[in-house]
């Protein structure tokens, strides 16, 4: 049997995301890499467990799907590694190694850029016994899911975001933009749906944190409907929870699913994970 056939293919949930056994990546061919790519660009999620791989592994590997992007807090990204962000609770020599608790609500990656971060990589160093699961959404199936005069109403809506409202507001870490961050991230506007590039499927692209207002639809009205329509994504029918073991390699494409980390006792337990990006394209 070679390597393609060994490759295994089970949803993480009933039409959503995937997880391919049989794949050892560092050893991995050309034909079995692109099956793992396009599982990628079809299921929305892929997950490997029990992976062993370096920093330039995970690099290696990501460039598979396109070009990485750096990271929005240089200070987090492991030393050495400007594309690869440190997330964790632990601190060495008196300084926090990566940021801590990022992630936790509902959201999609550079959502604040022209832009955004095609899919994130989360690779798995250490983790909690307890707590801290991901959770992925499928936007496509929510968008499926409505009803034709629903999909109508909202169809053309627009969604301004802005970093500056999502690091001014943020439960963990809020602060006030420096002037060069401010810079850095103008704020943009998206659309509420999304298609996909590889086969026009639709997503509800919908997200908190970084949404500050839809266009044309004054608050809070606007805010009122981004909750609603957030709340729908996120239904427990539509929403994969991964339970973290440490090795395990876990992508989502952006395009399509909404995120959110959670929290855990970060007085008994560390948590490390590294973190990667691949350059996205505007979405429309
Ligand atoms: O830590 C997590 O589980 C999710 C963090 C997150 O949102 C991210 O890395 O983009
Ligand atoms: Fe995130």
């Amino acid at each position: 049997m070679d390597l393609l056939e060994r490759t295994r293919i089970r949803p993480l949930k009933p039409g959503f995301g995937a997880e391919l056994g049989g794949v050892d990546l560092p050893s991995a061919d050309d034909s079995q890499m692109r099956a793992v790519v396009d599982a990628f660009h079809h299921h929305g999620a892929i997950l490997l467990r029990d992976q062993t791989l370096t920093p330039d592994d995970l690099l290696r590997f990501i460039r598979h799907f396109g070009e990485p992007e750096g990271h929005t807090l240089k200070e987090f990204t492991l030393p050495g590694y400007p594309n690869i962000f440190i997330l964790s609770n632990k601190i060495v020599d008196g300084k926090p190694i990566g940021a801590h608790n990022d992630g936790v609500g509902w959201h999609t990656d550079y959502s604040y850029k022209a832009e955004p971060v095609m899919c994130t990589m989360l690779y798995a160093v250490e983790v909690p016994a307890e707590g801290s699961d991901t959770l992925l959404a499928d936007c496509c199936a929510a968008w499926d899911a409505l009803a034709a005069e629903r999909k109508a109403a909202i169809a053309d809506l627009k969604l301004h975001h802005s970093y500056a409202h999502f690091m001014r507001n943020r439960e963990w870490g809020a602060m006030e933009l420096s002037p060069e961050l401010a810079a850095e991230n103008p704020d943009v506007i998206h659309p509420l749906i999304r298609t996909h590039p590889a086969d026009g499927r639709k997503a509800l692209w919908v997200s908190t944190g970084t949404v500050d207002e839809v266009v044309g639809l004054p608050n809070p009205d606007g805010l009122q409907l981004i909750d609603e329509l957030v709340a729908w994504v996120t239904q427990d029918r539509f929403v994969y929870r991964h339970k973290w073991r440490v090795g395990d390699l876990l992508m989502w494409d952006n395009r399509c699913t909404l995120h959110t980390g959670t929290l855990y006792d970060d007085t008994k337990y560390d948590r490390l994970m590294h973190r990667l990006w691949v350059k996205g394209d505007r979405p429309y």
